[in-house]
């Protein structure tokens, strides 16, 4: 189904996948393709059949190679800090949406195009894939957090060597560094995306919902009171049916149904 001029969104059972669709330019990230992800995501968001979601570029060649170079290139400083700010917004919607989203990174994932896969739940790298914050070789910084979630995802030391240097990686050494989370062969790349998302989908999508929330709210303040966060998360749960069928399908050995309620 085209829902939009520059992204593909196909629904599959639980499952939705939306493919960035801009391939004559590697699927850059344009100010129109921004706007229509963050409308997508939070129509998925609010889809209650929708319990994990895959983010993937069209063709073979590019996940997303970044933002689109024509638009910056282009911008006033007033404008610049805008655009870094709506992206942000539409990044964080995904890391926060309370649904696990994979990204299968199909190819190059540059600039925004890593920024955008690190505010995905979980990275599935084609071994083809490279990914890299070349901003600096524009003469410009990052500007959808890319700063911020490369530091907390792979460290500050290799965070700040990629960012300096500009260079690409390719998936092996984004594996090694924690920065994808599996390496795929190219070929079944979209398989296992889609066979972690089933699995991912049928877990209790509260429990996920606060997992979520639990580690990305958590990482951002104190110790002591993330643990009384995450205290007060596993005291909500005890109130989901899912939560009563989840411990009885275990001890009555059987798989569980878990229905989000
Ligand atoms: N923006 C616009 N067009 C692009 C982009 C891009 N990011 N990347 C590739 N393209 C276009 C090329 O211009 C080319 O167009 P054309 O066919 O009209 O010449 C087409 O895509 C194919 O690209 P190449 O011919 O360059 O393909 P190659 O296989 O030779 O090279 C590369 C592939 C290495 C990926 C190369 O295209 C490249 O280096 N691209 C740019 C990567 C980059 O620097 N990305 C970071 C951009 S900056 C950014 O993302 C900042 C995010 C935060 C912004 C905050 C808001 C202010």
């Amino acid at each position: 189904m085209n829902v939009a001029q520059n992204l593909l969104l196909d629904r599959d059972g639980a499952v939705a996948t939306i493919t960035v669709n801009r391939p004559k330019v590697l699927n850059a990230l344009n100010t129109d393709t921004l706007d229509e992800l963050r409308r997508a995501i939070l129509a998925l968001k609010h889809d209650d059949g929708v319990r994990a979601v895959i983010l993937t570029g069209a063709g073979e060649k590019s996940f997303v190679a970044g933002a689109d170079i024509n638009e910056l290139a282009a911008q006033t400083p007033a404008g610049g800090r805008e655009h870094a700010i709506r992206g942000q917004h539409v990044l964080d919607l995904i890391e926060n949406m309370g649904k696990p989203v994979i990204a299968a990174i199909n190819g190059y994932a540059l600039g925004g195009g890593c920024e955008l896969a690190m505010a995905c739940t979980l990275r599935i790298a084609a071994d083809t894939a490279k990914l890299g914050q070349p901003e600096i070789n524009l003469g410009i910084v990052p500007g959808y957090a890319g700063t911020q979630r490369l530091a907390r995802l792979v460290g500050k030391g290799r965070a700040l060597e990629l960012l300096l240097t500009g260079d690409q990686i390719g998936a092996p050494e984004a594996h090694r560094l924690g920065l994808v989370n599996r390496v795929v062969p190219a070929a079944e790349l979209m398989k296992e995306s889609r066979k972690l998302a089933d699995a991912l989908a049928a877990k209790a999508p509260i429990a996920v919902r606060y997992i979520i929330d639990a580690v990305n709210k958590g990482l951002e303040i104190p110790f002591p009171q993330a643990q009384v966060f995450e205290a007060t998360l596993f005291g909500l749960v005890a109130s989901t049916d899912d939560m009563r069928e989840g411990t009885r399908a275990f001890l009555e050995k059987r798989k569980a149904e878990f229905r989000g309620r």
